[in-house]
Parts: structure tokens; sequence; C-alpha cells
């Protein structure tokens, strides 16, 4: 492929359009094997359609050197409690990464095998996720989709296995109109 010219990329907060577009993915239950606490909750939903998160990425490609972009909009929602989240992951190649709030109200979940951290997001909170710490968000908001703007290293990778492995060190559950840090096992 040939070098990259500079180029301007816009993006709609209200809506993820990304323009020029690159590739979109749809991430519906079934994809989110393994994650979530309550399994037989999960068994029972994983024909669902409902898509949990969408992440609406820009034409940079993933390859070293370049910086690729991507929104990522996850819809309100929670499975016996525990709030809708990405899958989460660790870069095989560890590099930072930085996460930029748009809209509604979310959290940014870091691990990194031992301790784990966690950040309030909001529109114009910016996340930052050094590197080595593995990486999940959560909508912590009943009612509207959280989204936010990501830019990483393209030679980073995403390693989802090292969450199934290690998990994410805690879990965010509904707590009234509020939510939780619970231990990842309980
Ligand atoms: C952000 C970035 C992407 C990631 C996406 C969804 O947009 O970190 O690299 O793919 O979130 O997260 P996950 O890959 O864990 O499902
Ligand atoms: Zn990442």
């Amino acid at each position: 492929t040939p070098p990259l010219r500079p180029f301007q990329i816009t993006f709609d907060a209200a809506t993820a359009v990304v323009d020029p577009a690159g590739p979109v993915l749809t991430r519906r239950m079934a994809d989110l094997e393994g994650l979530f606490r309550d399994q037989r909750a999960w068994q029972e939903l994983r024909g669902s359609e409902k898509v949990v998160y969408s992440v609406h990425s820009s034409p940079v490609p993933e390859t070293p050197r370049e910086l690729p972009q991507s929104i990522t909009t996850i819809s309100p929602g929670e499975l016996s409690g525990e709030l809708f989240m990405t899958k989460g992951h660790q870069h095989p190649d560890p590099q930072g990464e930085i996460y930029l709030g748009l809209t509604g109200t979310g959290g940014l979940l870091l691990f990194d095998g031992a301790e784990h951290a966690w950040l309030d997001m909001s529109p114009g909170t910016i996340g930052y996720i050094p590197p080595g710490w593995a990486h999940r968000s959560v909508n912590v908001s009943a009612d509207e989709p959280y989204r936010f703007l990501a830019v990483y290293p393209g030679s980073a990778g995403h390693d989802y296995q090292w969450v199934l492995d290690h998990g994410m060190g805690a879990r965010a559950v509904r707590l009234g109109d509020a939510f939780e840090l619970v231990p990842y096992g309980g």
C-alpha cells in the first residue's frame, strides 16, 4: 500500500459518522462470550440482535507507524446488573493509547495484571492508557449511549485472550441510580 498523504477526517459526535469512513464493527451479545459474570443470563441472550457496541474507524490502517482512530458507541444496558461494556483487550506490543469522551458518561477500566484503575469519562475527558494496561470501556448511563474517540499506534494489536485469561480486576455493576466496582470474580 502506498504511504498516506496528509488528509482531514471529520466526525459527527452526535452520530459517530466518520468521513471518510473506514471499517465499521458491530458487537452483539454473541460476540461477548465468557466476559459477563452471569453466564446463564448471557446464554439466554446470546441470540439477541441488540447491538451492545459499535466501532466506526477512519481509513488509517492498523500498520506500523500509523495512528489509526475509531469512535466506539456503547448502548445503555446491563446484563444481570453488569453494565454494557466493550470486550477489552491488551496490546500485544505494549504501547499507549488515548481515549477522548464525546457524548454520554462512561468509564475506562484498566488492569495491568495486578492492579486495576477506573477513570470517569465524559465529553472532553482524555483517558490515558499507559503501555501494559489492558483496557475496557463501560457505559454507566442507564438511558444514553456513551461514545468516545480512540487514537492508538497501528502496530499495537488487540489481544482478547489476555482478558479471558486474566480478567479485568473489577466489574462495573448497577447500584440504584449509580454503579459500583466489584471484584472481578464476585
Ligand atoms: C476503541 C479502541 C479500538 C477497540 C475498540 C473496541 O475504539 O481501543 O482499538 O477495538 O475501542 O474495544 P474492543 O476491541 O476491546 O472490543
Ligand atoms: Zn487498545
